[in-house]
């Protein structure tokens, strides 16, 4: 085994303005299982291929946007190292106890300079993906409904001191730069996509002046063929959609981004590179971003959208 560490983010935490409408979108429309609710009200949802208990947990509140993510350890022994890690790297950790969030273990849970919490944690009830482990099938037909994401991807979050965001995924939680956008100038990076594994990103982050803004959270679907079924289901619903379906030259994801009912932006995303960390990192130009390709690789223009809708 080769992977250690930071495995993959887990679960994303998303504010929404009425709890119903929402489970009706990542429920109803999307695919996402809803596995349990908790005595905050909160409501668990799981994709199809995720093997833990949950990956998206909504909360009602009175504006949109995102609680915290949580990344998955190892194990207890690596959650406690890095936990003593982000400490000496000058970061405040607290400790959420098991059952906090349900089926899930202690938390280690901090905010990082751009203004997003985040959280570690080693344990969540392992209920499989619905296919065995003996001879498994090869997919799930009792959880492939709606668009059917595979599982939660990645988010790009936006938020002020990017340069310091960077350095403490990089040095503390062993992180690795893909891929990254110049600012207009070229003199600092305006967006950095950043993996703990072989996927292009399990996280990014853009410069942006107010803390803990969301672009948007992700979801891997099986192929192309299903990102373009999941646009017929958002004009079948009549789910906003923002840009796509099209390329990012950035990442070289297919995808396409849309909006919940409370206006969290949400992508559904092909991977379609594998950047084993020895791999140099690739720099876009501010002015490739849109003219060349860098948002939208098809129509080679810098939507508005992107830069400016957040919640
Ligand atoms: C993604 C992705 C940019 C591309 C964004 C890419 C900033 O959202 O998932 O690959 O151009
Ligand atoms: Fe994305």
């Amino acid at each position: 085994m080769a992977m250690t560490g930071v495995l993959r983010p887990g679960h994303a935490q998303l504010r929404v303005l009425n709890l119903e409408d929402g489970v009706r979108h990542y429920r109803d429309i999307m695919g996402l299982t809803e596995m349990t609710r908790d005595a905050q009200g909160r409501v668990y949802l799981k994709c199809r291929e995720e093997v833990d208990h949950h990956s998206i947990i909504l909360r009602e509140a009175d504006s949109a946007g995102l609680d915290f993510i949580g990344f998955k350890v190892l194990d207890e022994a690596t959650l406690e190292r890095l936990e003593r890690d982000l400490q000496a790297y000058g970061v405040e950790t607290s400790r959420l106890p098991a059952g906090e969030m349900l089926e899930t273990g202690t938390r280690v849970r901090f905010k990082v300079p751009s203004g997003h919490q985040f959280e570690l944690y080693a344990q969540k009830t392992q209920v499989g993906n619905g296919c065995g482990t003996l001879n498994p099938t090869p997919w799930n037909p009792a959880a492939t409904h709606g668009m059917a994401p595979l599982r939660f991807d990645h988010a790009l979050l936006y938020g002020p001191n990017l340069a310091e965001v960077h350095k403490l995924f990089v040095e503390v939680l062993g992180f690795n730069l893909v891929e990254r956008v110049l600012n207009p100038e070229g003199t600092a990076n305006l967006i950095v996509f950043l993996s703990c594994s072989i996927k292009s990103h399990d996280i990014a982050f853009a410069e942006y002046p107010e803390p803990g803004k969301l672009h948007h959270c992700s979801f891997l679907m099986e192929s192309w063929e299903d990102v373009l079924r999941a646009g017929d289901i958002m004009s079948m619903h009549k789910v906003p959609v923002d840009i796509g379906p099209t390329r990012h030259g950035v990442t070289r994801g297919r995808t396409i981004y849309a909006w919940d009912p409370s206006g969290n932006r949400f992508e559904t995303f092909k991977e379609d590179r594998q950047p084993y960390p020895d791999q140099e990192p690739l720099t876009w130009s501010f002015e490739a971003l849109g003219e060349g390709g860098g948002l939208d690789y098809i129509q080679r223009k810098l939507h508005e959208t992107f830069l400016t809708v957040l919640t």
